[in-house]
């Protein structure tokens, strides 16, 4: 896997070297010098690639008149005061945005709306454009994914003098092209270049709303998810995609499954119940998490808490140079320790920490110990 965070494999590979002597596993041992082999240092994407990016739910327009982009731009928060009223009025929009992740909003007659960045969907430290949109002088909101990751490679203006509402009733955003120039370290936010400036966004509402195939997702969150924006039940399991807790997988499961399913849950009992569990309902609120794996245990999964989007190897290879998994899971396989029966250990890397644990079988299920657990 050429695209996972290297740098949490580093660190999850040498915080596994000093983990607990007690139980040794030549499997895991494999496993992770394989990933290291693997491994390959962080490069910028070609600037060729950046200069073609094309949006592919959103028209990007070449202006004459625009903004320049000023470095540092894409940090700037702005706090706009004739917001508060509509903050302090609806405990949603307080709850939903962050008022220092404000990058627009305009008020017309009835009708308004906020651009806002949020880390609902991110990788590390990239957030996501999101739009709220009221027609009722701000009584109630309706809040749409843009797909747009903010920074790399589009990049929008806070200080663009620009009316955000166009003619058309729909919205425009002035944006620039920018490259990450230098990795994620611990610490240190990344540094971009300027690779195409005076660029014009338009998000169209009718395209942001759209919903193909009646799941539940729009088809712009389905792209995020890599679900069929035109089937409803993508892994014909039965479940629509919108409710569906793991969406793009229904395999048949194994004890080992169970395993995962705790660990996905952050279930904190050191006991693993073998029952098979209760059909789960994923809804607005439900967290997504991405989990990269070919391993067919895992993939079987039916998460009570989160919903899961799982992505073979393969599947996140071809994912493209801009696609980003939200909050990735690094699951481990279950690796046999050595000269046990029934005894493994597994792992599970989540943000900036790791948690490493024993798990055996018992009668009806698992007993789970943890081994070591590391904090970046
Ligand atoms: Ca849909
Ligand atoms: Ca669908
Ligand atoms: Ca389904």
């Amino acid at each position: 896997m050429k695209k996972c965070l290297s740098l949490l494999l580093l660190l999850l590979a040498s915080a596994v070297m000093f983990a607990q002597e007690k139980y040794k596993s030549k499997e895991q041992d494999e496993y992770y010098s394989n990933r290291l082999s693997n491994y390959e240092p962080w490069k910028p994407v070609d600037k060729n690639e950046i200069k073609a990016y094309k949006n592919a739910f959103f028209a990007l327009e070449n202006i004459a008149a625009y903004t320049p982009f000023q470095e540092g731009e894409e940090h700037q928060r702005f706090y706009y005061a004739s917001l508060k009223p509509r903050f302090d009025a609806c405990p949603e929009l307080a709850a939903k945005i962050d008022k220092r992740q404000i990058v627009r909003y305009e008020k017309i007659g009835s009708v308004e709306a906020i651009v806002y960045k949020s880390y609902e969907y991110f990788l590390a430290h990239e957030p996501s454009i999101y739009v709220a949109y009221s027609e009722d002088q701000g009584q109630s909101w309706t809040f749409y994914y843009t797909g747009i990751t903010h920074c790399q490679p589009l990049c929008f203006k806070p200080q663009s003098k620009m009316p955000l509402f166009n003619k058309q009733g729909d919205l425009q955003l002035e944006a620039c092209l920018l490259r990450q120039i230098s990795p994620l370290s611990l610490g240190h936010a990344p540094d971009y270049e300027l690779v195409k400036d005076g660029l014009l966004l338009i998000i169209v509402f009718e395209t942001l709303r759209r919903d193909s195939d009646g799941d539940g997702l729009t088809d712009i969150v389905e792209a995020r998810y890599m679900t069929d924006p035109f089937n409803s039940d993508t892994d014909g399991d039965g479940i629509a995609d919108g409710l569906d807790m793991n969406p793009r997988f229904a395999l048949p499961r194994s004890e080992k499954t169970s395993v995962f399913e705790h660990l996905i849950d952050h279930q904190l009992s050191d006991t693993i119940l073998l029952t098979m569990p209760e059909v789960c309902y994923a809804d607005e609120k439900t967290k997504t998490v991405t989990v990269v794996t070919d391993n067919p245990d895992l993939q079987a999964v039916q998460p009570k808490t989160r919903r899961v989007i799982i992505l073979s190897t393969e599947e996140f290879e071809k994912s493209g140079k801009f696609y980003q998994p939200m909050n990735e899971l690094d699951i481990s396989p279950m690796f046999k320790v050595d000269n046990e029966e029934n005894v493994y250990r597994v792992s599970i890397g989540e943000g900036s920490g790791t948690c490493e644990y024993v798990v055996k079988k018992i009668g009806n299920g698992w007993k789970r110990e943890v081994v070591s657990m590391s904090i970046f």
